[in-house]
């Protein structure tokens, strides 16, 4: 029997995250515990590269210059939805998911998924390092994992 599993060492990784500005008090919190869990888990901060899109919506097109660059072992997206008064919510949420999971599936390299969806900005700060985690951290050590496991795979 074989067991395939990726580590958790960054070294000579390179991680591409692409972070929306919307909401930016809540997805700069993620960006931070993404890059401090990278670099806890060796990748070299030159090896990272930061992209900043307006919204959430824009995420799954840069993701996937990213991907195709063939420049990148992942591509982490990090955004906040957060559903206020505007119906505007499941449009956008809709399509940040249904993007980032279609390229995803493609398998070129692991996509991760760190956008927040929730009803309000308290519940939002609280997944973005306040009281819940961090999901920018979470979406980080996914990250690493996966990129490792692809290796293992090709
Ligand atoms: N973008 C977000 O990242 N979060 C939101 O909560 C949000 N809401 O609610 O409207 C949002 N809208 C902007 C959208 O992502 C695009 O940037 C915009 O529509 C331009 O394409």
């Amino acid at each position: 029997m074989e067991i395939l599993e990726g580590c958790l060492d960054g070294q000579n990784l390179k991680i591409a995250i692409a972070v929306s500005r919307f909401n930016e008090v809540v997805t700069k919190s993620l960006l931070e515990g993404a890059v401090a869990q990278l670099k806890r888990a060796a990748v070299s901060e030159s090896d990272i590269t930061v992209a900043w899109v307006p919204g959430a919506f824009e995420l799954p097109g840069i993701a996937a210059r990213f991907a195709k660059s063939g420049e990148f072992d992942a591509v982490i997206v990090l955004g906040a939805v957060i559903r206020g008064t505007t119906p505007h919510f499941d449009h956008v949420s809709n399509a940040v998911s249904s993007g980032i999971a279609h390229l995803a599936r493609e398998g070129k390299i692991p996509v991760i998924f760190g956008v927040l969806t929730t009803d309000t900005v308290e519940q939002a700060m609280d997944r973005a390092g306040l009281k819940c985690g961090n999901k920018g951290t979470d979406a980080a050590l996914a990250a690493v994992e996966m990129a490792n496991l692809h290796k293992r795979i090709s």
